[in-house]
């Protein structure tokens, strides 16, 4: 090792299910590499096509290092550096004024999981918000329409530990794109398949995973509950249930038998797109392979019936008793898992907060922003670990209300997002390299620390810290709003959980990851358990139905578009971590601008052919992209990018003009994928746009580098 050099170990915190481990190697105050950690069991010494060149993130000519006040109008980009100092003072006061004139409730701190290390995505601001009364808010696009959707079956969204897919013969990855949004559990799957398991992918899109996979059901987009349902007709039907498994540790099997008659593969057929013959051979292959395991991810959430499908899928491993072998069940989210372990009661001090105080939906800011019934109304916004311009649906809306002159805008990034140019004072944010975190992963088992390898760049702070200044700022002297991050670390980490024995504040710093402590063969629902009212898996739920759900698994809604619209899915790309690294060139080079990429068959009543420009527009909104004729996507189905990318016509439009603001059935989701669109070439290419000619493949489709 050269003279001077250390090696420090962190974690990933992007909003991934990987947490990746890495090794910083610095000197003289310098980050120099950054690479994975060899020895982690999970993630394996490999990264990913974006973190590769994390320190490009971290050492960006773009990045924000200072404060900025707005010189331009809302949404130009225009600002000129201030003092931290000033900046405080700003905030304070107009803070103030509006607390006094409106109340505290008019304050909205607008987070997601920009960083997903437990005190930088909620502690301070937390404790803050509570104290003061802000108004809270539902943090639901992404993770907790599923994790209810499976409670409603199972008590909780618990699954297997994702190391034990190598046990399993039966893999179902669905609804998601294993290969570019959860890379490190792809080697486990092969692993298994290595074992002699299958491989089966349901998508409507054949994605690069259902190419790389044994079998690919392109079902219809919103119809896996009708999948669903007509697979356990035939597990019923064929008497391929685990009779002993039901009557011990389920209720409402006879109800369920008898409502699931009515769903004959037959019928299934016309609503999945599915051959009758494929939908009886996935349900008889699903069940008579032991241990299956089903693998859900986001994708079915985003769609008005994502809770019922959540719910519905996992009433399949209970007939099936799946969960009794060691690699079968269901497999989704261990981010909820981890959280229970944890002290977050003394990390967020709920004690303090104020009684009555209002709740907003993320999913609702544009419309709750423009809103005259809020009392009320917003009227400052504090955006951190989020870049809502962007990622929200129907995006149009959400810009009309960040471009409100009443609305006093605070945003603390590390870049100037298309959200931050809204802003009336940007604060920069550290990167995580700079600041220490414990990252509690939600795709595999090991609780992992991230120390800072280097010192924060410029002027900028964590997220923590950043709070502890506004509570300065706002006159606040209660000791617990300036807890260091130590402190707020080893607050979480006073747990009696037996799984987090021997996991502690020094051993984590000393070894970088421990895995939870259970037996090697942890079986969750082996012996049922299963935490609902009934203390059984319930197949018929009586809580459902007092929600005012179905108590049964059902189809729920199913949207269709109108004659000759096409259902537009926008997932998640290889080169981009949602909205993030669209900006920076060697990531934007590979996605390229918005493309679009419809049916062949589709594509030709439209005149359609690939490298032409399109309008794709619905009620709300339109882009202009480049369409790809591909029949990676079927009849009636199209997909495009979700994240940075901006329209073909470069202006800062993305695929979210055309998403609704859709609750979902249940858990405060939003349906972004059921969108529907109408596409048409465009006549003449006015010859404005740029970088036509580098388009590449947002979702990887033959790109292989991963690099
Ligand atoms: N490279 C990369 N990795 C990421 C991210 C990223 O932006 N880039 N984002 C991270 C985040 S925040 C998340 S939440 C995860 C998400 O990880 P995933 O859930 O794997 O990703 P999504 O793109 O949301 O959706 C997955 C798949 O669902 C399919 N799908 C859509 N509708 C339906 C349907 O009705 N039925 C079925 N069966 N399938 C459907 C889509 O075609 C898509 O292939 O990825 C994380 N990892
Ligand atoms: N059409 C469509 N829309 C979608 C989706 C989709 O599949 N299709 N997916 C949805 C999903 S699953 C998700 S999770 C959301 C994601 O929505 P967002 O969370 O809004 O999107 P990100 O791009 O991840 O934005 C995170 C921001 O946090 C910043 N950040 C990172 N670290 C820190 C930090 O330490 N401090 C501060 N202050 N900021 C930090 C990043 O620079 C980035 O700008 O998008 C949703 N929207
Ligand atoms: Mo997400």
């Amino acid at each position: 090792m050269a003279e001077g050099l250390s090696i420090v170990r962190g974690a990933c915190g992007h909003d991934c299910p990987d947490t990746c481990s890495w090794l910083v190697e610095v000197s003289e105050g310098r980050a120099r590499r950054l690479y994975g950690d060899p020895s982690h069991p999970f993630t394996r010494g490999t990264l990913c096509a974006k973190v590769n060149h994390y320190l490009e993130r971290v050492y960006h000519p773009e990045r924000v290092l200072y404060p900025l006040r707005r010189d331009g109008r809302k949404g130009e980009g225009r600002f000129r550096r201030i003092s931290w100092q000033d900046a405080m003072s700003e905030i304070a006061e107009r803070w103030q004024e509006i607390i006094s004139q409106e109340g505290a409730e008019a304050i909205l701190p607008f987070s997601s999981a920009g960083n997903q290390g437990l005190i930088h995505h909620s502690s301070l601001d937390q404790r803050l918000g509570a104290v003061l009364g802000f108004s809270r808010l539902e943090r639901n696009i992404c993770g907790a329409v599923a994790h209810q959707g499976l409670s409603a079956t199972q008590g909780n969204g618990i699954g297997i530990n994702p190391e034990d897919l190598i046990h399993s013969r039966f893999i179902v990855l669905w609804g998601t794109n294993t290969i570019v949004t959860n890379l490190h559990l792809w080697p486990v799957i092969l692993e298994a398949r290595s074992r002699g398991a299958k491989i089966v992918v349901v998508d409507p899109v054949r994605t690069r995973t259902a190419e790389a996979a044994d079998w690919h059901l392109a079902v219809r987009p919103g119809s896996d509950t009708v999948l669903a349902l007509a697979m356990m007709h035939v597990i019923i039907r064929d008497g391929l249930v685990d009779r002993d498994y039901i009557d011990r540790h389920a209720v409402g099997f006879s109800q369920l038998a008898d409502h699931v008659a009515g769903f004959s593969p037959e019928s299934a057929s016309e609503v999945t797109g599915l051959g009758k013959e494929v939908i009886e051979r996935f349900a008889r292959e699903y069940a008579q392979a032991q241990p299956s395991l089903l693998r859900p991810l986001i994708g079915l959430e985003h769609h008005r019936n994502g809770a019922m499908m959540f719910r519905t899928m996992a009433c399949l491993p209970i007939l099936t008793g799946a969960w009794r072998y060691r690699g079968g069940g269901l497999c989704r989210s261990t981010g909820a898992f981890q959280f229970s372990m944890l002290n977050m009661d003394k990390l967020l001090l709920p004690e303090h907060q104020r009684p009555g105080v209002r709740t907003l939906n993320m999913r609702d800011l544009g419309a709750d922003l423009l809103s005259d019934r809020l009392a009320p109304p917003i009227r400052s916004l504090l955006v951190y670990n989020s870049n809502p311009a962007v990622s929200l649906p129907n995006q149009n809306l959400v810009r009309q209300g960040l471009k409100r002159d009443n609305l006093f805008t605070v945003v603390h990034d590390l870049f100037l997002t298309d959200t931050a140019r809204f802003a009336d004072i940007v604060l920069p944010a550290t990167s995580q390299i700079e600041h220490l975190d414990l990252v509690p992963s939600w795709g595999h088992h090991y609780v992992t620390m991230n120390r800072p390898a280097v010192a924060p760049l410029g002027e900028s702070v964590p997220n923590t810290e950043l709070f502890r200044r506004l509570a300065a700022a706002l006159g606040r002297s209660e000791s617990w709003l300036f807890d260091s991050d130590e402190t707020l670390l080893r607050s979480a980490l006073q747990t009696e959980h037996p799984m987090m024995q021997g996991i502690t504040y020094e051993s984590l710093l000393e070894k970088g990851y421990q895995h939870l402590n259970h037996p090697e063969d942890w079986r969750p629902f082996a012996e049922g358990g299963f935490p609902t009212r009934s203390g059984k898996a319930e197949l018929y739920s009586e809580s459902l139905q007092d929600a005012g759900q179905d108590a049964l698994p059902s189809p729920g809604e199913i949207r269709r578009g109108r004659r000759n619209q096409l259902q537009l899915i926008s997932g998640k790309t290889l080169h981009y971590l949602n909205t993030g690294y669209s900006h920076m060139e060697r990531h934007s080079r590979r996605e390229g601008i918005l493309q679009i990429r419809i049916n062949s068959a589709d594509a030709d009543e439209r005149g359609l052919c690939s490298g032409q420009l399109v309008r794709v527009f619905n009620e709300l909104g339109e882009v202009e992209a480049v369409c790809e004729v591909s029949d990676v996507v079927q009849r009636g189905v199209a997909w495009a990018p979700f994240g940075g990318i901006a329209d073909a016509a470069n202006v800062q439009r993305h695929v979210n003009c055309l998403t609704p603001e859709e609750p979902t059935d249940w858990g405060g989701g939003s349906g972004f994928y059921d969108t529907f669109i109408d596409v048409e070439s465009i006549p003449e290419d006015r010859g404005d746009r740029a970088g036509f000619g580098a388009l590449e493949d947002p979702a990887g489709w033959g790109d292989d580098s991963c690099a």
